[in-house]
């Protein structure tokens, strides 16, 4: 057998998003990572998005958090783990001590691993005692948890992937799939490409990139969810649309919820002019919907991030048990979710008013079972804070000493100010991370290194219920620590038995264990069954294929999976019954003013993650949207004196920030889009969350982050600059600046409010050129205020600085591509200061497809210049969108907008 380098190859799953693709990925011998897409992977079958596929450029150790630090007088030291854990085992027991249990918290994640989940849970529910342990899925899909339980009796997510395959319609419901789980949208758009009359509904404010490839878009009014779907419900029922025995044998509380729909919503005309939909649109999705049995409905933060978020989840499910359509293949309310463990978190119980294996805190028989397992001392008895509660008790001093990890609330979380506040004012603040720099992190006494994607070893479950291994092919960097590990040593510390695991194998068993412990109709009853996964021995967990829960051992002693819920119409509820819920309508929390007359909407771009502490290490995702922009509406725009391509400052109550306006995004008047990815380390005021409105679903406790009152307002500059600099720059006097990751530089767009009298000094002390010597070409029209500089080192470009009063300056593109050629040519020399190619074509514009680099630029001109029709012959002419999909919507826009220009220029 030849085993060279390349052969090495570990099957794990993806870093990021819920879909939870299988990932292998070949470590070579110069410490790059080769990835590709699992084809054995059940869930994407060999395909990766963008962002999957980029994982290899994302595990470099630079800027990794590699040893235990203490913050001290003068800045942090580097400390042994021994001291760290003394400091934080110490602390903590005198604040329990003097305090009680309940003011110490962990603030956790849902991207780590069950293993680790499980062990922060049972950490602080059964050994500290409190349940004051909260998640960032309380700020993704703690709605949809709310939901599922009213209406199943458990946290029970019904379907399966195959079955958006299987369906004839799938509506999706605030989810801007195509961006944000990739392999999904790719398999929604595979099965309609084979069966052209499947149906794809999207019920979005924004026209994302979503709705490009779908039938019907329903531009729903922010916040006004539950309107439409209890005038759904309120339709189906008048019509005739029902399933009578389903809803008699199965089901209860039908008359109730009905009468509420009834009540405000019964007139489609009222919900079309509530929801701002055309009334033939409304209507012809309320036919598809009756018309259609086997129909999913899949949502996502546009419902859950609401202050309404679990009645819109509800309202959602009303619909589909009033016509039984769940638990047979195709159909069913899909609460697709976002971080790669959301679900596993969900297992383990990781909210503050969860318990564990999918028991409940406040249920003494609960209570009882999970301490007989854990033998535990102090059982947590009440549900613990919920984030943004927990955090308001830090600022005021009832929680003294807070944990945070895997996640950076100070990005995160809504008034994000406050979280920050709040760091400042704790006791203790420890944040384990695998990162040095982040927002967080700066607030932090005490930093704990963890082992990152690629060198743990664990578990995590994906939307679909299905359970598969990260697994290590890197070796662990510094003193970096499992998460499960930093925990239970820190457990030891504090006196506790119960933390001695050999593994991230025997944390899992325990999981599973616990799953099926006195889990019987006769006992305490629980979906949730994992135990066929019990007792597996360390070989066997090694090779765990994808395997969904429920599982159990069949009589064979062969696992007995069960691939989709209620197949046997049975819910978890005591009668068995599913419950209808009442869901009255209401605005979101905060409505609009004369201040603040715009409304707020945040969520994701297609290639960045989160507070980009991951994917902003890579160039290659970097290029699709540099910068955080603001979406407006061009008429909003011009009411409010802003310009596309400006800056502009954007403020509500509680906070403000500073980005790019716009348009084009689709967005409705009365609007704006913000993405939430800048952090204080990639701009300087970029933040969003410092103005969300901290408001709270009542239900579920998760903000509402779609909807904030905010103001918008030209940000004026002087100067408007660009810097790709191999080495560091020094941005101190620059009122707005973001970095942006190259390919062997970093660039900078920079704005400044002051004026720069000596351009040549000034520019010369940003890039940090001290030798007068040095090979610097430079341009400068003083009366014009442009100037333009560009360093040069051994025939190599090293750094250019362009600067200019207007936002006239050169494609970034070109000159980017100048950093990877070992010496520059004469005839780039004679662009450099104009920042253009002196050659056609090299100029190939802002990145459409990520996978193969190709740019705006080259796509237009080949559409023009060989008459392209369709996306795929974009495909088979430029490879664009060949690979993972996600810039299809984006092409197929493109394709038209420039085959009607064209034809315009032909008139
Ligand atoms: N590229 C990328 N993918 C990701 C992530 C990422 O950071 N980047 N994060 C992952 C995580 S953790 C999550 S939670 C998911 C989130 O995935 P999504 O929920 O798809 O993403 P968002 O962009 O947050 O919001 C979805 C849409 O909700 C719409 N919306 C806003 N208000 C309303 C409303 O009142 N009603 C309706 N119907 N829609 C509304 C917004 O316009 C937006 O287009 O993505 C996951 N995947
Ligand atoms: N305005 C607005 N705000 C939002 C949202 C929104 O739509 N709008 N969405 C919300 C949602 S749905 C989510 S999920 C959150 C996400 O928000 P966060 O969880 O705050 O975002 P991340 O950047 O994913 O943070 C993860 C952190 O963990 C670190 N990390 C990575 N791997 C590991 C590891 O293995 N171990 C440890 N210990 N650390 C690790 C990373 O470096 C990073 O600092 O944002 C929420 N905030
Ligand atoms: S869709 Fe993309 S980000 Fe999500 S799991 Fe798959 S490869 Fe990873
Ligand atoms: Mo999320």
């Amino acid at each position: 057998m030849n085993l060279s380098q390349d052969h090495l190859s570990v099957r794990t799953t993806c870093a990021y998003c819920g879909v939870g693709c299988g990932v292998s990925a070949t470590p070579k011998g110069d410490g790059t990572v080769t990835i590709a897409g699992d084809k054995l992977h059940p869930a994407n079958k060999g395909r990766l998005c963008v962002k999957g596929s980029a994982l290899g450029e994302t595990v470099g150790l630079d800027g990794r958090l590699l040893y235990p630090q203490v913050r001290g007088d003068e800045g942090l030291r580097r400390v042994s783990w021994d001291e760290a854990l003394d400091k934080v085992a110490g602390t903590w027991r005198a604040i329990i001590d003097e305090h009680g249990p309940d003011a110490v918290a962990l603030y956790v994640s849902g991207q780590l691993l069950t293993e680790d989940y499980y062990v922060a849970n049972k950490l602080m529910k059964g050994y500290i005692g409190s349940a004051n342990i909260d998640t960032n899925s309380r700020l993704c899909m703690s709605s949809a948890v709310a939901g599922y339980k009213r209406a199943f009796g458990e946290d029970l997510v019904p379907l399966c992937y195959d079955d958006l395959e299987l369906a004839d319609m799938v509506v999706l419901v605030g989810s801007n799939t195509a961006w944000c789980h990739p392999i999904l949208f790719q398999r929604i758009l595979k099965a309609k490409e084979q069966r052209p009359e499947m149906k794809i509904v999207v019920i979005d404010p924004r026209r994302t990139a979503t709705c490009e490839l779908a039938d019907l878009h329903l531009p729903v009014k922010a916040g006004t969810d539950v309107w439409l779907f209890n005038g759904l419900l309120s339709y189906l029922n008048r019509i005739g649309a029902v399933d009578p025995a389903f809803v008699a044998d199965h089901t209860n509380g039908v008359d109730a919820a009905l009468a509420t729909a009834n009540a405000d919503c019964s007139d489609p005309a009222v919900v079309a002019r509530i929801c701002r939909i055309e009334l033939p649109v409304l209507m012809e999705f309320y036919e598809l919907f009756a018309s259609t049995h086997k129909t999913i409905t899949a949502y996502s933060m546009g419902v859950n991030q609401s202050s309404s978020g679990t009645d819109k989840v509800n309202s959602i499910i009303n619909c589909h048990l009033i016509g039984g359509r769940i638990g047979q293949p195709g159909m069913g309310p899909f609460s697709i979710t976002g971080q790669p463990n959301a679900m596993g978190g969900r297992e383990v119980g990781g909210l503050a008013n969860m318990l564990a294996a999918h028991m409940d805190l406040d249920r003494a028989d609960h209570r009882e079972v999970v301490q007989t397992f854990w033998e535990s001392p102090a059982m947590a008895d009440k549900p613990g804070l919920k984030a943004v509660d927990l955090f308001k008790a830090i600022e005021d001093g009832k929680v003294k000493a807070v944990w945070v990890i895997s996640t950076n609330p100070v990005v995160s979380m809504p008034d994000a100010d406050q979280v920050r506040r709040a760091l400042e004012k704790c006791e203790l603040v420890v944040a384990t991370d695998i990162m040095q720099n982040t927002d967080t992190n700066a607030y932090a006494d005490v930093l704990l290194p963890a082992l990152g994607w690629g060198e743990k070893e664990g578990t995590v479950t994906n939307s679909e219920r299905r359970i598969s291994r990260q697994r290590a092919f890197l070796p662990a960097p510094g003193e970096a620590m499992a998460d499960w590990k930093i925990l239970a040593l820190f457990a030891q510390r504090m006196g506790f038995n119960g933390f001695d695991f050999a593994g991230a194998n025997s944390v899992f068993d325990e999981h599973a264990r616990l799953s099926g412990f006195r889990n019987s109709a006769a006992d305490v009853p629980r979906a949730f069954d994992m135990s066929g996964l019990a007792r597996l021995n360390k070989n066997e967990y090694d090779g765990l294929e994808p395997i969904q829960w429920p599982v159990r051992r069949g009589a064979d002693g062969g696992f007995d999976v069960e691939q989709r819920l209620f197949a046997d119409k049975r819910f978890a509820h005591a009668d068995g019954k599913a419950r209808f819920i009442v869901t009255v309508p209401r605005a979101p929390a905060n409505a609009i003013s004369e201040d603040f007359p715009l409304a707020l909407n945040t969520g994701r771009v297609r290639d960045q993650w989160h507070t980009m502490t991951r994917t902003g290490k890579s160039f290659t995702l970097a290029d699709h949207i540099s910068e955080s922009f603001v979406d407006i509406h061009p008429q909003d725009a011009l009411l409010h004196g802003v310009r596309e391509g400006d800056l502009a400052r954007v403020s509500s109550e509680w906070g403000a920030m500073v980005a790019r306006v716009q348009h084009g995004g689709g967005i409705p008047r009365g609007t704006v889009f913000i993405p939430i990815h800048w952090s204080g380390q990639t701009s300087s005021d970029a933040r969003v969350g410092a103005l969300v409105n901290p408001v709270v679903d009542p239900v579920s406790g998760e903000p509402e982050f779609k909807h904030t009152p905010v103001r918008i307002e030209q940000f004026r500059v002087n100067w408007h600059s660009f810097i790709l600099s191999r080495t560091e720059v020094d941005l101190e006097s620059v009122a707005h600046w973001t970095r942006i990751q190259g390919r062997e530089f970093a660039r900078y767009e920079l704005a400044g409010r002051n004026t720069i009298s000596d351009f040549g000094p000034w520019a010369r002390g940003v890039l940090g050129v001290d030798d007068l010597d040095a090979d610097w070409l430079e341009y400068e029209d003083r009366t014009a205020g442009v100037y333009r500089a560009v360093h040069v080192v051994n025939d190599r470009i090293e750094q250019c600085i362009f600067l200019s009063p207007r936002q006239d300056m050169p494609s970034r593109a070109w000159l980017a591509s100048l950093f990877v050629k070992e010496q520059l040519s004469e005839i780039d020399r004679v662009g450099l200061l104009v920042g253009m190619p002196v050659e056609k074509g090299a100029d190939t514009g802002p990145t459409v497809c990520s996978c193969f680099g190709v740019g705006r630029n080259t796509i237009c001109n080949a559409i023009v210049e060989k008459d392209l029709q369709t996306v795929a012959q974009v495909t088979s002419c430029l490879k664009a969108g060949g690979n993972c999909g996600s810039c299809v919507p984006e092409i197929k826009k493109i394709l038209v907008q420039t085959r009607v220009e064209a034809a315009e220029a032909r008139l």
